[in-house]
């Protein structure tokens, strides 16, 4: 009995507390801005991209989520792993891929971190732990699992943090992947990037349940934060972090936010499935970017200059991305079918690169 409601007050979910600014010093907390200004900055370069041409196929932004990227992924060491979903361009930033190999993805040059092959949607950078970049809904929770798996296999002390969208939560291998996870008490931090909508769809239409509560049933400790406030997030996440890399298990973390442009390049802001109105009140109330310069500003730690600097040096490193993605060249045709299915291994096995079995 005592047993059980222990357990039942470990599965209550936790509210990450608000954080005094105190906890970070002025440089750190200008490098928060400094780093999601450049985040904005970088994609509103690639919105610009898109609108004329030049990036094609898929591109959805981050835009308005930007604290979930710092905040979850500045806390983590360069070989902890990270895994995402396809609104993925500021998280490889985050996990430190190189801004111009970003861009050149998504431009589908030969120098983009997926050798121009993947585009928006799979920017990987495997020497920095970022794992990807993943277009179907869900896909990456049970590779999550599996990287957790191996952590602990190999006896490492490195932890996996896997994003997903909150459409992720009602997908079969959300639940069989969390369920592995608690049973073997694997080192992953599950974050659901909560921004209330799947393209169309409000979360409340498809759940009877809140976000933070879809892990209940499954035995991984669950907590929500408010994610569009940078210093409360890192600091939880710096916390959890270090709990999980000290064999805490699997956590679940129900990350408060709101997209500002469209779900991707293609679709409108708003429309029938919310209004212009929300959106506004949003931007204005809740643009991670706003709260963290008022706060600031309240507590004299920042100055109009200041952030004006902050912003030209945002808009200098987004621009510097963009020009030399600019330059750079396509993929040779040659590589037609290099990178794409897996390819012949040491037995033998597995051809899916175009040529014929029985040629070999
Ligand atoms: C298995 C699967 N079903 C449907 C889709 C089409 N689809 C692409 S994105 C999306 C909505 C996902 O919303 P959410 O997980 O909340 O992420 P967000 O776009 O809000 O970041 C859907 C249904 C898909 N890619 N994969
Ligand atoms: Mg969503």
């Amino acid at each position: 009995m005592a047993e059980t409601a222990e357990q039942d007050q470990i599965m209550e979910p936790q509210e990450a507390p608000q954080v005094e600014l105190d906890r970070y010093s002025k440089e750190e907390l200008h490098r928060f801005l400094g780093e999601m200004l450049f985040y904005r900055r970088f994609e509103e370069k690639a919105e610009e991209a898109y609108a004329i041409g030049k990036i094609g196929g898929f591109c959805h932004l981050h835009i308005g989520q930007e604290a979930v990227a710092l905040g979850m992924i500045g806390p983590l060491r360069e070989d902890d792993y990270v895994i995402t979903a396809y609104r993925d361009h500021t998280q490889g930033l985050a996990k430190g891929a190189d801004p111009g190999a970003v861009m050149a993805e998504l431009y589908g040059r030969d120098t983009g971190t997926s050798r121009g092959k993947g585009g928006s949607m799979h920017i990987f950078d495997v020497e920095k732990g970022f794992m990807g970049g993943h277009g179907i809904v869900g896909a990456q929770v049970p590779l999550a699992a599996g990287m957790g798996f191996a952590i602990r296999y190999r006896e490492e002390d490195r932890v996996c943090v896997c994003f997903m969208g909150d459409a992720a939560v009602n997908q079969g291998a959300f639940h069989e992947a969390l369920n592995m996870a608690a049973i073997w008490k694997l080192p992953v931090i599950f974050v659901v990037e909560n921004n209330e909508y799947g393209m169309g769809t409000a979360f409340s239409r498809v759940s009877a349940l809140p976000v933070v509560d879809r892990a209940r049933g499954l035995g991984v400790r669950a907590h929500h934060v408010d994610a569009q406030d940078i210093v409360r997030t890192h600091a939880f996440m710096e916390d959890l972090v270090e709990e999980v890399r000290g064999g805490a298990g699997p956590q679940y973390v129900d990350a408060r936010t709101y997209r500002f442009k469209g779900h991707s390049m293609s679709d409108p802001v708003s429309g029938t499935y919310r209004s212009t109105e929300e959106v506004e009140s949003r931007k204005k109330e809740q643009d991670p970017i706003g709260v963290l310069r008022d706060r600031l500003m309240e507590a004299e730690l920042l100055t109009e200059e200041e952030l004006e600097e902050l912003d030209k040096e945002a808009r200098a490193r987004a621009q510097e991305a963009a020009d030399w993605a600019e330059e750079q060249p396509d993929p040779d045709p040659s590589e037609l079918y290099t990178h794409v299915y897996a390819e012949e291994n040491e037995h033998g096995r597995l051809y899916f690169d175009g040529r014929d079995r029985e040629e070999d």
